[in-house]
């Protein structure tokens, strides 16, 4: 398996946490986002939407990070990403999509340049655009844990894909300044994460591309 990532991609951290998570070793392939490798060959050659992270398995190209966790999850069952019932799976995906589709697309990096470059927003601004939705969304996120049961990771006693996707957004909301406090089970769920193996082997500063 290659994994073409770049350190500090919240999408790249996902994929990396679950195929850690699942015991899997692939080869790193770095990306390099802020110079735009993505938008250049090989990686453009290969990649439909110039985005990463993208998996080379099975003779496959997956894109797009929840898809590629999900196929990593049929493939290599243990330990199971998402929980063995409908309404458990329902519930998982929800969390994951509140992060996946609801604020990573308004911090994602061509949004915040196209703020900056073509719609001349000040350096300011866009760092107020970026933690109101990062924010919003985490208050969002806390409001359906607390609906839920009380549990050690987002859902459940293990990680599941709703994790994650926390523990990159959690990462790339500390990067920004953004207010994290009054997220009690938000921010429980991320500390228990961080206590695993797994997810400290997949964090950006582990990672061979990393830059401080
Ligand atoms: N929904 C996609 C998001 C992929 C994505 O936006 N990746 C970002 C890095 S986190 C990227 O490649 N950005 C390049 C750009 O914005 O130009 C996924 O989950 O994989």
């Amino acid at each position: 398996m290659k994994l073409h990532n770049y350190f500090r991609s919240s999408a790249s951290f996902r994929v990396r946490i679950a195929l850690e998570l699942k015991g899997l070793s692939y080869e790193y392939i770095a990306v390099h986002l802020g110079k735009g490798d993505h938008k250049k060959a090989p990686f453009a050659d290969l990649s439909a939407d110039a985005l990463v992270p993208l998996l080379e398995v099975d003779g496959a190209r997956l894109s797009q990070s929840m898809a590629i966790i999900e196929y990593l999850d049929e493939k290599h069952p243990m330990p199971a990403l998402l929980p063995a019932d409908a309404l458990g799976r329902a519930k998982v995906r929800a969390l994951a999509q509140s992060i996946a589709c609801e604020i990573h697309p308004l911090n994602n990096l061509r949004v915040l340049k196209y703020l900056v470059r073509e719609l001349k927003v000040e350096e300011e601004a866009k760092n107020t655009w970026y933690r109101h939705w990062v924010r919003e969304g985490l208050d969002a996120f806390e409001r359906q844990l607390t609906q839920l049961p009380a549990s050690t990771y987002c859902y459940g006693d293990t990680p599941t894909l709703a994790d994650c996707c926390l523990v990159p957004q959690i990462f790339n909301g500390q990067r920004f300044a953004v207010n994290l406090d009054g997220l009690p089970r938000t921010m429980a769920a991320f500390d228990a994460c961080m206590a695993l193996t797994a997810f400290q082997k997949a964090q950006p500063s582990a990672c061979p591309d990393y830059e401080a």
